[in-house]
């Protein structure tokens, strides 16, 4: 199970109790922290003695690592490291996976907790940007064949909007539809 979270989530008491019994029952878990840096618009220094995310994972000698998420072939083979653990029931990982948010947390964020500059400088570090350049100077792909998985991206997108908006409201008994958890548990009363 991919279970992500931020890390202003990461602060949350429960997360602690989910990693003790992850690790005493070996459950198939990979704990993704994506690491912004902004918990709405909370710097993790603000907020944490220990800013290093992935080190909570030692208290419960869970198998932990920092991962550089503006570099897609790292997220790749950190995740592919902790799947292969998880499936070979060696039991859960703590993945802290650094990363930028570009825009403010809403749109009424006015994003004061930090520098046009600071925003820039990860613009540049951008990794789709990054990776589609990687794939062309190794000529993994074509321009046109980017282009045209972009736009059929766009399409798919598209449709799925207009599925929304044209579809009418579901059913209250379709609430856990597609929800994973035991349909029978208690706190459903009728
Ligand atoms: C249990 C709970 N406590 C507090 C909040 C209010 N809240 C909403 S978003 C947020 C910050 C989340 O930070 P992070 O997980 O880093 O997400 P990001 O801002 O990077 O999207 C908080 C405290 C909430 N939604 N739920
Ligand atoms: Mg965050």
């Amino acid at each position: 199970m991919l279970c992500f979270f931020g890390d202003g989530a990461a602060r949350q008491g429960i997360l602690h109790e989910s990693f003790n019994l992850a690790m005493l029952w070996k459950l198939p878990v990979i704990y993704i922290c994506e690491n912004n840096n902004y918990a709405m618009g909370t710097s993790v220094e603000r907020t944490s003695n220990v800013t290093d995310i992935y080190k909570l994972g030692a208290g419960f000698d869970m198998p932990s690592a920092v991962v550089d998420g503006m570099n897609p072939e790292s997220v790749h083979d950190a995740i592919a490291e902790a799947v292969k653990r998880a499936r070979e029931k060696g039991g859960p990982t703590l993945l802290e996976i650094k990363t930028y948010r570009y825009k403010g947390h809403s749109i009424s964020d006015p994003q004061k907790y930090r520098t046009k500059d600071e925003v820039d400088e990860y613009k540049s570090k951008d990794p789709i940007s990054i990776l589609k350049k990687n794939i062309l100077d190794n000529n993994y792909a074509t321009e046109e064949s980017l282009t045209e998985i972009d736009s059929r991206c766009e399409e798919v997108v598209a449709n799925s909007v207009k599925f929304a908006e044209e579809s009418p409201i579901p059913n209250d008994d379709e609430v856990l539809k597609d929800v994973y958890m035991d349909q029978n548990y208690p706190f459903i009363v009728d």
